[in-house]
Parts: C-alpha cells; sequence; structure tokens
C-alpha cells in the first residue's frame, strides 16, 4: 500500500454503506473496516438510519460514485425491507462495485473476463487454490442459489474445470447429491444441514454458512461429525468470513488502480 502511494500517488478507498441496527450486519462492517485500517486503506463509514429512504440511499450512492477519493462502494446487505436491493446495486457504478453485485459485472464474471469477483465465492476458491487442491475434473455441488454467493460460486468452479451441481430447497434427494461432491460448498443459511452421512470420505467441505443461533453461532455444516469424513474443512467462525474480507480489500486496490 505505501508503495502504491508512494510511486502512483493512489490510496485505497472504500465506503460502506450500513442501513438499520441489524447486529451481524454491524460485526461485519466493523470487520471490515478493523481490515482497511490494518493494511492502510481509506475507509469511510455511512451509518444510516433503518427509516433512512429510497431517495436518501441512491442520493448518497451517486455522491460516492463522484467521490474521487473512493474507489470502492459497498452496501451492506440485507437492507431494511422498505428499500429496494436491486435498484441500490444497479445504481453502485460497476468500476466501485468492489461486490461484483452490479448486472454489469455479473455480466462479465458469467464471460469470465472479470475486473472483480464477487467477495465470498473468490475467497472459497482462494482457499481451495491455497491448499493445493485442483478443481479440473473434479465433482462440485454447491448448496445454495443465492445470486450473493451459490450462483457466482457454481461459476468460478466451472471456471476452474469443475463438474459442478447446484442444489437448492427443491432438490429432490439432497442427501444422494451431496455424497457425489469431492468439493462441497454449503451456502444455505441452514444451520448444520450438511451432517457426516451426506459427505464422501476424502471430500473437501467449505462452510459459508453463518446461523447466529442463541447460543452460539455456526455454519450450514455440522463440523464434528463431517471432519470425520472430510480431507478438509472450514470452521465457523475462522474460515470463509475472514477470507471475504481479505477480497474485499483486494478488490479496493484492484478498484484504485483501474
Ligand atoms: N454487500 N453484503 C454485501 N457484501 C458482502 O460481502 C456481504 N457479506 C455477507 C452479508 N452481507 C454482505 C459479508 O460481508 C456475509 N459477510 C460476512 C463478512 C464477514 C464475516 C462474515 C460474513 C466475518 O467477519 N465473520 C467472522 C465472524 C464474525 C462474527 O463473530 O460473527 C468469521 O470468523 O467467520
Amino acid at each position: 500500500m505505501a508503495k502504491l502511494k508512494a510511486e502512483k500517488g493512489i490510496e485505497p478507498g472504500l465506503a460502506v454503506i450500513i442501513v438499520g441496527e441489524d447486529p451481524a450486519s454491524k460485526i461485519y462492517v466493523r470487520n471490515k473496516k478493523l481490515a482497511c485500517e490494518a493494511i492502510g486503506i481509506r475507509s469511510e463509514e455511512y451509518a444510516l438510519p433503518e427509516n433512512t429512504t429510497q431517495e436518501e440511499l441512491i442520493a448518497l450512492v451517486e455522491e460516492l460514485n463522484n467521490k474521487k477519493e473512493i474507489h470502492g462502494i459497498l452496501c451492506q446487505l440485507p437492507l431494511p425491507k422498505h428499500l429496494d436491493e436491486e435498484a441500490v446495486i444497479n445504481a453502485i457504478s460497476p468500476k466501485k462495485d468492489v461486490d461484483a453485485f452490479h448486472p454489469v459485472n455479473v455480466g462479465k464474471i458469467m464471460i469470465g473476463n472479470f475486473d472483480f469477483l464477487p467477495c465470498t465465492p473468490a475467497g472459497v476458491m482462494e482457499l481451495i487454490k491455497e491448499s493445493g487442491i485442483d478443481v479440473k475434473g473434479k465433482e462440485c455441488v454447491v448448496v445454495g442459489r443465492s445470486n450473493i454467493v451459490g450462483k457466482p460460486m457454481a461459476m468460478l468452479l466451472l471456471h476452474q474445470h469443475g463438474t459442478v451441481t447446484v442444489c437448492h430447497s427443491k432438490t429432490r434427494d439432497l442427501k444422494e447429491v451431496c455424497q457425489r461432491a469431492d468439493i462441497l460448498v454449503a451456502a444455505v443459511g441452514v444451520p448444520e444441514l450438511i451432517k457426516g452421512d451426506m459427505v464422501k470420505e476424502g471430500a473437501v467441505v467449505i462452510d459459508v454458512g453463518m446461523n447466529r443461533l442463541p447460543d452460539k453461532l455456526v455454519g450450514d455444516v455440522e463440523f464434528d461429525s463431517v471432519a470425520e469424513r472430510a480431507c478438509a474443512i472450514t470452521p465457523v467462525p475462522g474460515g470463509v468470513g475472514p477470507m471475504t474480507i481479505a477480497m474485499l480489500m483486494k478488490n479496493t486496490v484492484k478498484a484504485a488502480t483501474l
């Protein structure tokens, strides 16, 4: 970061918008801010009240689109129900869209010629790569089909030549499909849905879930039973979450140098 500043006069800047009082969102936004501080990214936080109107939110996004010190804009999701998430995402300049949620960036990812990758799926790919796991030819099963995680996750695994299956609530036999997986990514938001008997011996299991139970934070994977069979597994917390933040930092630096 110091080099970027010294040689190019660039200090990457990230604006994070959070609307309302969702406690989980507050933790995630705080973690993003701490990561920025740790590595020398300028961070601006816009904490708006629950009753913010659509027009006010869009006006802020447009102001940030035009602010030259800001290279990345992220509006923390989910938004309060009265706000239109899609309209907000569409309002962010694709060049500053460090989440890669804007349709222009989603389309580029589909084609395979992209500037940004969405942070959570990119973090999962980084974990896979750094663990020395080759996706080529592997049976990859993604459980969950959200625009934020499941769909782009499937696409990134496909780019790495995986054979990809996407499961969802209408999947007829989830257990049977999961048992085929060499690489299983769980991103549905159902606490401990994936049990040991759903996983093939030696599989790689990545848990994207973040479910807040009254007494603890658990993923979509029942860790203990699955860990007995998996050759590699990510914990919650301390697994995909921190990688999401690392990829956000990477995207912000990229946005600053585009
Ligand atoms: N716009 N909205 C937008 N972009 C995103 O990339 C996100 N996401 C998801 C929710 N909404 C978003 C996040 O930032 C999920 N997410 C996220 C970010 C950080 C962490 C978890 C989810 C994280 O720091 N997890 C810690 C534990 C934190 C805790 O104690 O709850 C971990 O170790 O997993």
